[in-house]
């Protein structure tokens, strides 16, 4: 199977199911469901971080690559997962992080111990400039981008948390260690890799200041973001690792990435990556300064969120490139919040609607652990929040954005990813279904009424739409290959567009996007046939009234 044709499911182990009663989600426990994953109809598992971390990113700090941390299992439930997984035609996609490991890990701690070991040399240390550190780049999570080795007095580079050291991907060494990790994983039987900010591997030649006629810290965007040199990195990387092992996926997360510098990723005939993902339907809504950045109040059109996706669709397939599309993932908070409507009137129908939006796109599809119930955020209070990213933003709203508190907590609880990371509500008992110990982050009250189990057993099930619309995909391969062409496309409140393979199906997809009833203009055809609705079942009219989220599929 061309891996582009797959359709993904991501799990972030600690949330999703827990085996043995500690509280925190593990291997065995996604074992546990992959039936469930297999009926749901997803062929590939992208699990998060598995690896020994000490945690101050879960997981995205990695304190060593070759291991399964103890929190979630053994190599051993590992090796049996793949397994198991393989036995459904489930591929798993483990999730590589190659732009930094934990301060934790061994090479960083012999580069301390050592200024003269090779592993120095695997790191960004530099000296710093004016008793400060060596320029004025600011961190992904707010704060300088650099961290004092107080015992030599130079700098490292810290893109994220300060406990996560840059590595030098301009050192043969490292570069060849990494690609010998991931051909070990590979070996194991995985079907490929999301790859972390893979982007910023690349670092701009003398480390320069970003804007320096500017006073404070800068993010360094493009500076760290695009620079050339990186696909020279990826083609050595696909070359030593990917083309060993055919079909082998690979989706690169292009943190904050342009959509003019996609296709130079994921065009096949570069080999590089299968697929990127993008941020710009993510970030829709917030300020230049990203998701704490409330200065827009996170309020767009869908007339926005339309450009923004035309412009995905159209681009990718104009320039031959390939695009990951998701609603949501364990960095942002839940897509009903963000797209769709929490509202218990709309909750099911906007679920669906973006299910079926994400279902028919040019791209891979990728679904987050917990939408196909309808989860939605948990306004955490302050002191259950665990997120690095939230509780840094936190501090920094107040004291260098001088954001009221009060005002201050009411973006973080809207903007942290913990949203994301509450458990997967199995079903209305205890914990959601989720644990039989104490859940290591709160479970979200609404599991009463929102969960799997009884969800699946609703009339108006979503979890049963997901699993229509995942087999529509299966099927109609003009969805996965064929031209998109958008139709409509100044309607305010309605998406539509068409699916056409040559030589193949014409597929029409028109959904209401906003919580109120609208009118489409779409394509007249006689007697064409109604593949998929949210609601029910309705004739083709060259004007349609739809309710509030309504959505179907046509076959023209
Ligand atoms: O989440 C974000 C903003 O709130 C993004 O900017 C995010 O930090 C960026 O996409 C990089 O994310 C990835 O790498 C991070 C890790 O914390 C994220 O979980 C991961 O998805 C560092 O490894
Ligand atoms: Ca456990």
């Amino acid at each position: 199977m061309d891996p582009r044709e797959s359709i993904v499911y991501q799990i972030w182990p600690r949330s999703f199911y827990d085996s043995n009663g500690d509280g925190i989600g593990d291997l065995p426990g996604v074992a546990a469901k992959l039936d469930y994953l297999h009926e749901l109809g997803v062929d590939t598992v992208w699990l998060s971080p598995i690896f020994p971390s000490p945690n101050n990113d879960y997981g995205y700090d990695i304190s060593d690559y070759r291991a399964v941390s103890p929190e979630f299992g053994t190599m051993e439930d590992f090796e049996a997962l793949v397994a198991r997984a393989g036995e459904r035609k489930i591929k798993i996609l483990l999730d590589l992080v190659p732009n930094h490991t934990s301060d934790r890990h061994a090479w960083f701690q012999a580069a301390l111990a050592d200024p003269e070991s090779k592993y120095r040399d695997y790191y960004i240390f530099r000296k710093g400039k004016n008793d400060g550190p060596p320029n004025n780049w600011m961190s992904f999570f707010g704060g300088s981008a650099w961290t004092k080795d107080e015992k030599s007095g130079e700098y490292y580079l810290t893109s994220f948390t300060p406990q996560q050291c840059d590595l030098n991907w301009e050192n043969a060494g490292l570069r060849a260690e990494m690609y010998d990790m991931m051909r070990f994983w590979m070996d194991k039987g995985i079907g490929g890799f999301r790859i972390d900010v893979v982007n910023l591997l690349k670092k701009p030649e003398g480390l320069p200041d970003k804007d320096p006629h500017k006073r404070g810290l800068q993010f360094p965007g493009k500076l760290t973001t695009a620079q050339p040199g990186i696909h020279e990195i990826l083609r050595e990387m696909n070359e030593e690792v990917f083309s060993k092992y055919p079909d082998c996926l690979t989706v690169g997360e292009g943190c904050l990435v342009g959509i003019e510098d996609v296709p130079d990723f994921t065009s096949p005939e570069r080999r590089e990556l299968t697929m990127m993902f993008h941020f710009d339907l993510a970030t829709l809504g917030c300020g230049p300064l990203g998701k704490y950045d409330f200065r827009k109040l996170y309020r767009f059109t869908t007339l926005e969120f339309k450009r923004v996706s035309d412009a995905w669709q159209l681009e990718m397939q104009r320039a031959n490139g390939w695009v990951g599309n998701y609603l949501s993932n364990h960095d942002q908070p839940r897509q009903l919040d963000r797209f769709g409507s929490v509202d218990e009137r709309f909750r099911r129908a906007s679920a669906k609607a973006l299910c079926l939006y994400n279902m028919t796109l040019r791209g891979t599809p990728f679904i987050y652990q917990g939408e196909e119930c309808g989860m939605t955020n948990l306004a955490l209070e302050p002191h259950e929040w665990k997120d690095f990213e939230a509780l840094n933003s936190f501090k920094l709203l107040q004291s260098m954005m001088h954001v009221p508190k009060a005002l201050a907590t009411k973006i973080v609880k809207r903007a942290t990813r913990d949203n994301a990371r509450t458990p997967v509500q199995w079903d209305g008992g205890r914990n959601a279904g989720f644990t039989t110990g104490t859940p290591w982050l709160r479970v979200n009250p609404n599991h009463t009424t929102v969960n799997i189990q009884d969800d699946m057993t609703h009339m108006d099930s979503i979890v049963g739409f997901y699993k229509r619309a995942i087999a529509l995909r299966k099927e109609h391969s003009a969805l996965v290959w064929g031209e998109y062409a958008p139709v409509d496309r100044d309607n305010p409140r309605v998406i539509a567009y068409t699916r056409a393979q040559a030589g193949g199906e014409r597929l029409l997809v028109v959904i209401n996007l906003t919580g109120k009833s609208a009118k489409a203009r779409l394509p007249e055809k006689k007697g064409a046939e109604c593949l998929l609705y949210t609601h029910s079942s309705r004739p083709l009219a060259a004007e349609v009234l739809l309710l509030p989220y309504e959505g179907l599929v046509y076959k023209l």
